[in-house]
């Protein structure tokens, strides 16, 4: 059997935890010797041990003079668990084959470098491709500091949130919103604007999919305009963390602070800078966060730059007029030339409306 061929093992166990391991990467590993498996592994948690230990634990005494398939570079840091290659060096395996690179700065080359430095042969890139997008989040999490952010709409076919203002109506087809519900289930977090909270009154908890799984919720309400009857205040089934202004009422933040799954996030600028904030849920070890605004949010999220994808589903249907309210408010966008442009990624049909994945140019 070829490396390609155990990789691809690898990053199927990988794949499938994929959903559990933030904020830290999902990693599978197979140990194979004499051209047998003799030992499978997949981080399962953060704060649990590495895909590495697994695999080696059941291998045994097998995994002396083995290969081992790894989708990440194996650490060399200790962090909440000691380092996989140091584990790999005294289980006396040949060779390790890699696909991606650790960018985490801890580890960074120093993985394998402590490999090499003990005889191991260590061969990279092996379905590199393939494991960066296995990890795509944990890769910008890890280098920016900060959240992967997916912006995700749901629109008509020409372009609306909604037919006037003020009003919530579902807009997509049932299939969609189930759809929604499995990639909240995904994220740490989902974040919406005061306007959302005031118009729609959403509960923006994961019902359709593992209920056990709620990401914290994460209101941007500069003025602290939200009123106590609100479901993210109401429903403690998740945390809700809500983002103020510098200016906000002490007062009210007091009063709210108070609830036991309500939390405030004051920033150091009277208005909200998206990112100031989106440093704070870095260091809150938020890695995907899922923003599901109204115009200005989705406006400002843009504009700042820190849209790391849109998903955006679309209705086969047209409300017109003027009234109705656009995907996003004003972008200061004068001429097509300066619109934001976009590279489509996936496109799949979800009962009758489409799904297109797309990243900025
Ligand atoms: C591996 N194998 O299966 C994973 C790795 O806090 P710790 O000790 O769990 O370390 C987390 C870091 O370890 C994480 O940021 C990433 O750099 C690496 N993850 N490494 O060798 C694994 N999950
Ligand atoms: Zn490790």
């Amino acid at each position: 059997m070829t490396d390609e061929f155990y990789m691809s093992l690898a990053l199927d166990l990988a794949g499938t935890t994929k959903q559990q391991t933030s904020p830290n990467p999902a990693v599978g590993a197979v140990i194979v010797s004499n051209g047998e498996i003799v030992g499978l592994g997949a981080h399962l948690k953060a704060g649990s041990p590495h895909a590495e230990i697994h695999a080696l634990r059941m291998a045994g005494s097998q995994a002396n003079g083995s290969t081992v398939y790894v989708t990440l570079e194996p650490c060399s840091h200790y962090g909440k668990t000691p380092p996989c290659a140091n584990a790999l060096i005294e289980a006396g395996v040949s060779r390790v084959v890699i696909a991606a690179q650790d960018p985490n700065p801890l580890v960074a080359g120093k993985g394998l470098q402590l490999l090499r430095d003990a005889g191991i042969e260590v061969t990279t890139d092996i379905l590199l491709e393939r494991a960066q997008a296995l990890n795509k989040e944990f890769f910008a999490y890890i280098q920016q500091r900060k959240p992967f952010v997916t912006l995700k709409q749901a629109i008509t076919l020409d372009g609306k949130i909604a037919a006037k203002r003020g009003i919530g109506e579902q807009i997509t087809s049932k299939e969609s919103q189930v759809d929604v519900h499995k990639d909240r289930e995904n994220h740490d977090a989902i974040l919406v604007g005061i306007g959302t909270v005031c118009s729609d009154n959403p509960r923006l908890t994961n019902r359709l999919g593992n209920t056990k799984k709620q990401p914290i919720r994460i209101i941007l309400d500069t003025h602290l305009r939200i009123k106590p009857d609100r479901l993210v205040i109401m429903d403690s089934s998740a945390p809700t963390w809500i983002v103020t202004g510098s200016k906000a009422s002490a007062e009210k933040i007091a009063q709210l602070s108070q609830i036991s799954h309500v939390e405030i996030l004051q920033l150091s600028n009277p208005l909200i800078d998206i990112e100031e904030l989106l440093l704070e849920l870095g260091k809150r070890q938020i890695m995907k966060l899922y923003v599901e605004g109204g115009q200005t949010v989705n406006a400002s999220f843009l504009k700042s730059g820190s849209v790391n994808q849109l998903i955006t589903y679309i209705a086969p249907k047209i409300v017109g007029g003027t009234n109705a309210i656009p995907m996003f408010s004003d972008l200061g966008v004068k001429q097509m030339e300066n619109a934001f442009e976009l590279k489509l990624q996936e496109i799949h049909k979800i009962g009758e409306d489409l799904k297109i994945v797309s990243v900025l140019k």
